[in-house]
């Protein structure tokens, strides 16, 4: 019988860090933070799922159990809003939000694997598993913000250039009513009219930090406006201009020649995978936010899950590997959430092509450590100043 061929020495020799102290950790400073996070909307949500649900059965200890789940418990259980954000049937009550969810479930504009009209349910199902705190922020969105979840566009499938229009009419009417507009497509296509919807609320102007891995600035693709081709129609804007778009992530064998050539010409700024690497992180960002912010009032923020190498995010399009690490991908995003942005996308999870839903959840990670920065960063609301023509969407008739 052989003992261990080694052994740890015994504690009086053991080695410590001479500086080590424990209040050096981030992990130490976290649990300390929590105890500051109010609880008075957890404790109002508790009171209203016993009214809305009914109190529990007699044999129950915890007396805060309804009968019928409301709200986030259990987390397998309910309908699905995203991160049981309260629905809101009626979307003229979208301005007592601070931000609001909208799906824009349309894959008219996909050119490979179609699907994406799925993802914002795919989404909003695999948000079930987050709580609204986060425990390295510090955060906790359900004490700290309000966040609706107003359901999906009314997309047309067959139709590309009347979604468009439907989509920017919507997003414009969450801009207008002072809510974050936070997207869930959807393939890329829409980055286009979800800009379009956000820009004609303001005379102010825009820029746009984009995460891909294709550059889609094209103008057409398949003779018609595509997934391929937001950023060229984008930038047409009057207000958006090309020389604020940069785009992080871009490389591979799937980048068309005819949106390189529409790059150059507009000046767009490019960072590779390579750059990102050989900048870190926090220099992407900052040189990113730069570029995005020069001369302008407000910075929209598009993410394509393909930005994600192919091993974490089967569940899309135009899967390219070589692109970021998850980690990578959700620090940068908030570093550019530090500063604030005038909207959110999360575009290109395809769910018929997922794989234990992984693709769908960092879609929800990308959208839950958005806010989280936002509001640690006290950035929620930000946007506000920016919407200086709001547009008035008339309703229907009254029912009576
Ligand atoms: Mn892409």
């Amino acid at each position: 019988m052989g003992g261990p061929c080694f052994s740890f020495p015994p504690a009086a020799v053991r080695h410590h860090h001479p500086d080590f102290d424990k209040l050096q950790l981030r992990g130490w400073k976290a649990v300390q933070k929590e105890k500051d996070l109010p609880t008075a909307a957890w404790e109002k949500e508790k009171q209203w799922a016993l009214r809305m649900g009914l109190t529990g059965s007699d044999s129950l200890t915890d007396k805060s159990i309804p009968t019928f789940a409301r709200g986030e418990l259990p987390h397998y259980a309910g309908i699905n809003t995203f991160l049981k954000a309260p629905y809101i049937e009626d979307v003229t009550a979208v301005g007592n939000y601070d931000a609001a969810i909208l799906g824009v479930p349309f894959d008219g504009g996909t050119t490979y694997r179609p699907g994406t009209r799925f993802g914002p349910q795919g989404v909003r199902k695999i948000s079930a598993l987050y709580t609204p705190y986060n425990y390295e922020m510090g955060v906790d969105l359900r004490e700290q913000m309000t966040l609706c979840d107003v359901g999906d566009v009314f997309t047309i499938p067959a139709n590309i250039e009347k979604t468009f229009d439907q989509v920017t009419r919507a997003v414009s009417h969450v801009a207008s009513s002072g809510a974050l507009p936070i997207i869930i497509g959807g393939d890329h296509s829409i980055g286009f009219p979800c800009v379009r919807g956000i820009a004609q609320c303001t005379s102010k102007r825009i820029g746009i930090v984009h995460f891909d891995r294709h550059v889609d600035i094209q103008e057409k693709d398949l003779d018609e406006r595509m997934h391929t081709t937001p950023w060229y129609h984008a930038t047409d804007l009057a207000n958006v201009p090309a020389v604020n778009l940069v785009q992080i992530g871009i490389g591979g064998w799937q980048v068309p020649r005819e949106g390189v050539e529409e790059a150059r010409k507009r000046n767009t700024s490019i960072f590779t995978m390579r750059d990102v690497e050989e900048m870190g992180l926090a220099e992407t960002a900052a040189r990113a936010l730069e570029l995005a912010w020069k001369d302008a009032d407000a910075v929209y923020l598009s993410f394509d899950i393909d930005c994600v190498d192919a091993g974490f995010v089967p569940g899309t399009g135009w899967p390219e590997p070589g692109g970021f690490l998850p980690r990578e991908a959700l620090e940068l995003v908030s570093l550019i959430a530090r500063e604030g942005i005038c909207g959110l996308e999360v575009v290109e999870v395809s769910p018929p092509y997922d794989t234990s839903d992984i693709t769908a959840l960092l879609a929800t990670r990308v959208i839950v450590d958005v806010l989280g920065t936002l509001v640690a960063h006290g950035k929620m609301g930000a946007h506000k100043g920016l919407i200086d023509k709001p547009v008035s969407i008339p309703a229907g008739p009254e029912v009576a």
